[in-house]
């Protein structure tokens, strides 16, 4: 019942600068104090350090844009996360961009030895250097966890890989690039696009993702991007896809998630309040940990 809070303000993994004070913009929305009511033991470990590109227009080695710079700021994401679980608490990371999840599942990772991850996201965020239409890592730490990608990313943390096919939930999915359709075949990975959603409703969605994983794993990581939520909803997000999950498919799967009791570590990332509308996708962001972390059940 110890909360371990890490902020990490990357905004290297993506083109739109602002996703780095997503950390800001979410205790600025109340995360502490919500958190602090539901009778959680709270320690704000502050900010990771990020490591600033040298030039104005940074470097898309091998269409891996700010690939050393990423590379540093997980490894020490990775060193803080392996910690906090070292110490028996709960890490809840805040991004930030989702290329944050390479660090934060290599530091979980090894303390486990069938870690599942729940993908809340638009995007499947599998991309490789080949196959990645913009260059982004935040379009490829799946993949990476998987230990597919660049060395310098897979072997973050010193092992890999992170995480195993089968042990992956995508909910929300909705623009998926060519390649990465072509993995999620090649390794069978469990997506349920917005078309599952909309056909079986998110309590099915809910209870079977969870059945697919309760027996399989012995921890359960929850990889929030605030884009797998429509864009009317949380419109303060750098790559907006129309046809998302509502704020209340959202706030009913963390409350199922909190009843399942199976979450054993958290990140909320992607939220940029420079696109924001008053801080909204923030406050959603905070209402979403509320409910996570037991708000509405008596
Ligand atoms: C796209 C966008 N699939 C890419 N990915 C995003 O650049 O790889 N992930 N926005 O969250
Ligand atoms: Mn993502
Ligand atoms: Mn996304
Ligand atoms: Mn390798």
């Amino acid at each position: 019942n110890h909360l371990s809070i890490i902020g990490v303000p990357m905004d290297l993994g993506q083109m739109r600068r602002g996703v780095d004070m997503g950390p800001s913009a979410i205790r600025y929305a109340g995360m502490i104090e919500r958190l602090e009511q539901l009778k959680y033991e709270i320690e704000d470990l502050g900010d990771i350090e990020i490591p600033r590109p040298k030039v104005s227009n940074p470097e898309k080695l091998d269409n891996l844009r700010n690939l050393n710079e990423i590379a540093e700021g997980s490894s020490r994401l990775a060193a803080e996360v392996d910690q906090v679980v070292e110490k028996g608490q709960f890490p809840l990371v805040l991004g930030g961009d989702h290329s944050i999840a390479m660090g934060t599942l290599a530091g979980l990772s090894k303390h486990y030895d069938n870690l599942g991850v729940i993908w809340y996201d638009a995007h499947g965020d599998l991309n490789t250097a080949d196959s990645s239409p913009s260059g982004n890592i935040h379009g490829m730490p799946l993949a990476v966890s998987l230990g597919i990608g660049h060395e310098k990313l897979t072997s973050i943390h010193g092992y890999e890989p992170k995480i195993k096919p089968e042990n992956i939930v995508i909910i929300g999915a909705r623009s998926l690039d060519e390649g990465e359709r072509v993995l999620i075949k090649e390794k069978g990975i469990k997506v349920y696009t917005m078309h599952e959603v909309d056909r079986m409703g998110m309590t099915k969605v809910m209870e079977e993702s969870m059945d697919y994983l309760k027996d399989r794993t012995d921890g359960v990581h929850l990889s929030l991007d605030l884009d797998g939520l429509d864009p009317n909803e949380a419109p303060g997000v750098g790559t907006p896809v129309l046809g998302g999950l509502s704020y209340r498919e959202s706030h009913l799967a963390m409350e199922m998630l909190y009843q399942s009791g199976m979450i054993t570590s958290a990140e909320f990332v992607e939220v940029n309040p420079i696109l924001d509308e008053k801080n909204k996708t923030a406050t959603v962001a905070v209402g979403l940990m509320g409910s996570l972390f037991g708000e509405s059940l008596k």
